[in-house]
């Protein structure tokens, strides 16, 4: 029986000095905290994003889930580093059936255009002049905003026919204008020198307005814009009701916001805030999700871009629909975003700090009567400030284990990583690291949803040892590990693997991203 435990896989330590393969710092990368709101945002929202970057040097389509999650650049639409590339808004809006994405499109220094995306193979193309508001309620079309007046463009016919006759003699139609209009084509929004709300049947002028960036809401009752950055606001059409929708965001330092819209349920908030830095073509904005209730915020917003590229005009389509699979912008596409940052598990920067992710650590023998203590060393294993774990054990000839370290339910998404790193040195020549996820036993009755990997080659010098998640062996045949739901990871001492008693110490595991 002894035997049958220790199926599990042997790795031999990938031998490098302590520090040899230092992690080097990358620009937008999620901290702990957006990791873990990352991973809460799964199963809450269903639908896809789209949004504009200029992360290659000209302005492109990308699109992700709604929790952020399979981030792709959808569209090739310029050469970097054109000097005709289009470089004004390209404000991407999502059809009611989220198959077609409605864009601004054009030349630098040309009239702006109407162009279309195809959502899922990102094939574009152009489809008449003007400027594109938003899309008709039943998605045969849209409008658009051309030499001052409003025309509907009709998808079947591929014409474009004049909507209403009114001049509206305040708006312009190039390519930064943003505008909207109400579906029943009662009204319309639009900011030329300051947000102006227009009555279309006579050219009214409503209300008026400080800031930009006017918006409708997909059923026309409210707009909302940009008083100023870290100043949302919402106007109810029918009540005449001003107030805040968004303050100064509880994020830093990307607490400077822009580029507002608003969910057609009026749940979620989709902007872009960039730490402190104005520039809409040239700030490091990132996309921002923030459900709202009754047009205040609940919770804390989440980031859903991690590129020092400007991304802007975040367009939130709710649904069924998916662009595709696959891990976070952090590593969709190497070329244009940097891979996730590591993730910490124990660190031990400190005598009783608890481990870098949760939770809490300690021994737990499987069954009673083994002997072990662990205990802090002011030493850390590469050197830095903090300190590492030392564990003195007999677990005899029965089959007992140890597991130091764990965190209940924390459930944490890995899919983006693809290895361990972690620090050992001790007097017995193994160790095993143990991981489990939640999904396969969520009650813990069983062996189901954990996995192995036995360390060998410990020696009394600090070496690094690299575990790739594709080696870990489950303990029941067949039961893969479910990278997506990580909510425990020990080093265990396992009779028939590893030796009956000795000295291990331990430091600075970390999960690594994919390269
Ligand atoms: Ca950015
Ligand atoms: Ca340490």
């Amino acid at each position: 029986m002894e035997l049958s435990r220790c199926r599990m896989l042997m790795i031999a330590a990938v031998l490098l000095l302590p520090g040899a393969l230092a992690i080097a710092a990358q620009g937008g990368q999620p901290t702990p905290e957006e990791a873990t709101a990352l991973v809460a945002l799964k199963g809450r929202v269903s639908g896809m994003i789209v949004w504009e970057s200029n992360r290659t040097g000209a302005w492109e389509l990308y699109v992700m889930n709604a929790d952020g999650t399979g981030a792709r650049r959808l569209t090739s639409l310029a050469t970097p580093g054109d000097p005709l590339a289009f470089n004004a808004y390209l404000r991407p809006r999502f059809s009611p059936d989220g198959r077609s994405i409605l864009f601004a499109y054009g030349k630098a220094h040309a009239p702006v255009e109407c162009w279309i995306a195809d959502a899922a193979t990102g094939e574009a193309r152009k489809l008449t002049g003007g400027n594109p508001l938003n899309w008709l309620p039943d998605g045969s079309g849209f409008l658009l905003l051309r030499t001052k007046q409003i025309w509907r463009f009709d998808l079947g016919s591929g014409e474009a026919t004049l909507a209403l006759p009114l001049m509206i003699d305040t708006a312009s139609d190039n390519a930064s204008m943003v505008g909207y209009v109400a579906p029943d084509l009662s009204a319309g929004v639009f900011r030329f020198g300051k947000n102006e709300y227009i009555r279309l049947s006579d050219g009214t002028i409503a209300k008026t307005t400080g800031g930009c960036e006017p918006h409708l809401t997909a059923d026309g009752r409210f707009m909302y814009w940009v008083q100023g950055p870290k100043d949302f606001r919402v106007w109810d059409t029918q009540t005449d009701e001003e107030r805040q929708m968004l303050g100064t965001p509880a994020v830093e330092p990307y607490n400077y916001t822009y580029f507002p819209t608003v969910s057609a349920d009026l749940r979620w908030l989709m902007y872009g805030a960039s730490p402190s830095q104005h520039d809409h073509n040239t700030s490091d904005y990132e996309v921002y999700l923030q459900q709202l209730d009754d047009w205040q915020p609940v919770g804390a917003p989440v980031r859903l871009s991690f590129n020092t590229g400007t991304d802007r005009w975040p367009n939130l389509w709710l649904g069924n629909r998916r662009v595709g699979e696959g891990p976070y912008d952090v590593a969709s596409n190497r070329q244009t975003n940097p891979p996730p940052a590591p993730v910490t598990v124990f660190s031990f920067r400190a005598e009783d700090a608890d481990p870098d992710w949760g939770g809490d650590w300690g021994l737990w023998p499987q069954i009673e009567g083994c002997g072990g203590e662990a205990a802090w060393v002011a030493e850390d294993a590469e050197g830095g400030d903090g300190g590492s774990v030392r564990i003195t054990y007999d677990i005899g000839a029965d089959p007992r284990s140890f597991s130091m370290w764990f965190a209940p339910g924390r459930n944490l998404d890995l899919s983006a990583y693809d290895r361990f790193a972690i620090y050992a040195r001790g007097d017995v020549p193994t160790f095993t690291l143990v991981v489990k996820d939640r999904t396969a036993d969520p009650e813990g009755e069983t062996d189901a949803g954990i996995a192995d990997l036995v360390v060998t080659g410990v020696t009394g010098q600090w070496q690094r040892f690299e575990l790739p998640f594709a080696s870990f062996v489950p303990r029941v045949a067949g039961a893969a590990l479910d990278w997506r739901a990580v909510n425990h990871v020990g080093v265990a001492m396992m009779a028939g693997c590893n030796a009956p008693s000795g000295t291990l110490q331990v430091d600075n595991l970390r999960a690594l991203p994919a390269e």
